[in-house]
């Protein structure tokens, strides 16, 4: 009987210990109020979101992909001589308790050739891969703004 009680107690803490050690792994990066523009199958959309980064240190959002769009690029928009370009990153570095935020005009995730309409209301799932937090799942709401 007391040794059943000992294993109750060490599965117990077993369970405790993973817990905390999923919690702990949610507070690294945390990726919030992810939405993209209503668009038609073929052309494009942009996803944007916030991205806090509770690690000790620096992560990298190294590449995205999703089954609604044939390419999944991430891309910073910027003004250049006057007109608004956009180019395609090979990361995005977020520093220690930075919060970057991914908005129009700025860092988007650009999908590109949609294999279907999204309309306001629809959600769909994309899967970021960072460098040190691995790969992160989320929904993103289709909307007309934030
Ligand atoms: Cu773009």
């Amino acid at each position: 009987m007391r040794k059943l009680i000992i294993v109750i107690n060490l599965l117990i803490v077993m369970v405790l210990v993973s817990c905390s050690n999923l919690s702990a792994k949610d507070n690294g990066i945390k990726i919030e109020k992810a939405w993209a523009r209503p668009s038609l199958q073929g052309n494009p959309s942009a996803v944007y979101f916030k991205i806090e980064n509770n690690l000790k240190e620096t992560d990298r959002l190294l590449s995205v992909s999703s089954q609604i769009a044939e390419f999944n690029e991430i891309h910073l928009s910027s003004m250049v001589d006057g007109t608004m370009k956009m180019m395609e990153q090979e990361f995005v570095e977020i520093k220690p308790n930075q919060v970057l935020e991914f908005k129009p005009m700025s860092y988007h995730i650009m999908l590109i050739d949609l294999k279907q309409d999204i309309k306001p209301g629809d959600q769909f799932e994309i899967s970021l891969t960072f460098e040190k937090s691995g790969q992160k799942n989320i929904i993103v709401e289709v909307k007309e703004t934030e």
